[in-house]
């Protein structure tokens, strides 16, 4: 076999430690039975603690089983274990031999795959001449108590679109990956040409774990190769509309909510719950307050959208955000999240992360430093970033070169998260990611908006109406659908605060809800007059 045509697909890692692999349970049987299902395509010898001899004796008798099964065999950090049964290759980390020394004593031809975390350690893996690289710990996991090198898929993400397009290395990723999320870390982690994408998953658990080894692990290869429920048809980065193309979208839009009135789910903030559920109904969705996440996988199922808005953080709360989360992904429905003082305090930042962590976010909303605290939190620390965050002016209005840097930063967030993300302010700016994917400047509004509490959370329960009925009618309408939702939004803003009867932010929230109302039925009844305001254009 030539290292080069090796296939990363199911990464097995061996255990033997009997509170993964089971008391009774023999290393060998478990991965023979594993080959057996015919899935795994690599393996790892793994045995921190096995003495040289036992670990020669053992490594032989694996060797023996992979090559029956066609699969390379590496041995994890131990150049001599692998020297002395000749099998393919080594797999060694960060605190191991080094890259150079290993590939010294094993020759050219031998695979060497490298633990990165990231990337500095996968600049310097690559350019060391690494076959592969084993990126991670994606996440918390029983075999490794290490928790400080949790990466999460953010920053999978970020190591693989830094990847030197010309380097030939391979890709696995490692920690925590078992049936309930191989789906997503697939999809999230397969990038457009020239990026890297992931060339496969490393399990341990999922697999030495597991009663029957070979149906496990044909189930993980079959979920890697399905798109997740919530999976786009076609990627997002492939997007590109010009202002006109968009806004030729939006009366049909607004038609589609109002013919749906899709099921607004949203778990909010006590603070603005009224407000939000009487928005939810001027612009044509149908409002439904549940904080209880067991409740969740029902809802997920009648049509609509969550809302996860993390206005008042408990760790309960944290908890039905999770489960509903986990509901709205399973179920291939949309969900926006508005990280509400986001970077506030030490728990709302734990919370984000967690959040962020935890499932697909269809559309990620929030005002400039909202967002910036998101990007914190997926660990983007590339020096466009670094000097972002510094840039804490740019929350009062950014004038010109700041809106750039802004708009390079959330197309960044959104290139890696594969999703729409939305930076609020006196401008809106909103992108769908992709290395070259529009990002939209909205100049709409009024100030009112900015006096009256809770209506940032109810542009998010706006957002939810319109992606529900677009997820509903054709999916690659996301994007034009938020932006529809912004301008619903925002020209009702407007026409409120000019009318006779609106003084200040007191009388201007109920001709607010008029208005949202009016645009509605004015669209339904074929008057496009109101989007005749819409001041849309594209920054980047
Ligand atoms: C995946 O692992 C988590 C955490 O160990 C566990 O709660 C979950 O049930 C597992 N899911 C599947 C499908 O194995
Ligand atoms: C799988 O994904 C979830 C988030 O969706 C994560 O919390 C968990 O740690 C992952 N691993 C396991 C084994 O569940
Ligand atoms: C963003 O919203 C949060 C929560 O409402 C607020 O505390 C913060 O000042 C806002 N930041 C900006 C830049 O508007
Ligand atoms: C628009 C909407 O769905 N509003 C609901 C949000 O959730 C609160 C409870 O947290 C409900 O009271 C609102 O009706």
């Amino acid at each position: 076999m030539r290292k080069q045509d090796v296939d990363y697909s199911l990464y097995l890692v061996t255990d033997s430690t009997p509170a993964v692999l089971g008391v009774r349970r023999d290393v060998c049987a478990v991965v023979e039975a594993a080959l057996r299902g015919g899935a795994v395509t690599c393996v790892q010898y793994r045995d921190k603690t096995g003495d040289t001899g036992a670990l020669v004796t053992t490594a032989r008798r694996l060797h023996a089983l992979t090559q029956r099964a066609g699969v390379p065999l590496l041995v994890n950090d131990r150049v001599d274990v692998a020297l002395a049964v000749g099998c393919e290759g080594v797999h060694i980390g960060q605190d191991d031999v080094e890259l150079a020394t290993a590939r010294r004593l094993l020759g050219e031809n031998k695979i060497i795959g490298v633990t990165v975390s990231n990337v500095e350690e996968m600049l310097e893996a690559c350019r060391g001449g690494a076959d592969y690289l084993g990126i991670g710990t994606v996440f918390a996991t029983v075999t490794k108590e290490n928790t400080k090198s949790i990466i999460g898929v953010d920053g999978l993400q970020q190591i693989l679109l830094r990847i030197p397009a010309d380097s030939p290395v391979k890709t696995v990723c490692i920690g925590g990956i078992n049936a309930s999320n191989a789906s997503r870390v697939a999809w999230q982690s397969s990038n457009p040409a020239p990026h890297h994408s992931l060339d496969g998953i490393a399990v341990v658990s999922a697999i030495m774990g597991a009663a029957d080894p070979a149906g496990a692990s044909r189930e993980l290869l079959r979920l890697l190769r399905t798109p997740p429920p919530f999976a786009p048809p076609s990627p997002r980065h492939t997007i590109t509309t010009t202002p006109d193309e968009l806004l030729g979208r939006v009366p049909d839009l607004v038609r589609a909510v109002a013919a749906r009135t899709p099921l607004s789910h949203n778990m909010t903030n006590l603070v603005v719950q009224n407000l939000a559920a009487n928005v939810a109904l001027a612009v044509g969705a149908s409002p439904i307050m549940a904080n209880y996440g067991e409740e969740a996988a029902d809802l997920a199922r009648l049509g609509g959208a969550l809302v996860v808005n993390m206005g008042t953080v408990t760790p309960e709360g944290l908890v039905n955000y999770l489960k509903a989360l986990a509901a709205y992904n399973g179920a291939g429905r949309p969900v926006v999240y508005d990280p509400v003082g986001a970077g506030a305090t030490a728990v709302r930042r734990a919370a984000t992360k967690t959040i962020l962590g935890a499932g697909y976010i269809d559309v990620l909303k929030g005002n400039q430093s909202e967002i910036q605290a998101c990007i914190a939190a997926s660990g983007m620390s590339d020096d466009q970033t670094a000097e972002a965050q510094q840039q804490r002016g740019v929350d009062s209005g950014p004038g010109e070169a700041d809106a750039t840097k802004l708009g390079g930063v959330i197309r960044d967030l959104a290139t890696l998260r594969k999703n729409i993300v939305v930076a609020t302010g006196k401008t809106d700016y909103v992108t769908g990611g992709g290395a070259d994917g529009p990002v939209f400047a909205v100049d709409n509004g009024h100030e009112y908006l900015g006096m009256v509490t809770g209506t940032g959370c109810c542009l998010g329960t706006t957002i939810s109406a319109y992606v529900a009925a677009a997820a509903t009618a054709s999916p690659e309408d996301r994007l034009p659908a938020v932006l529809a939702a912004l301008l619903h939004y925002n020209i009702a803003a407007e026409l409120a605060a000019e009318r006779n009867d609106v003084r200040g932010p007191g009388t201007f929230v109920p001709a607010f809800l008029d208005e949202l109302y009016r645009v509605r039925k004015a669209t339904v009844d074929g008057d496009l007059g109101w989007l005749k305001r819409a001041r849309v254009s594209i920054l980047l």
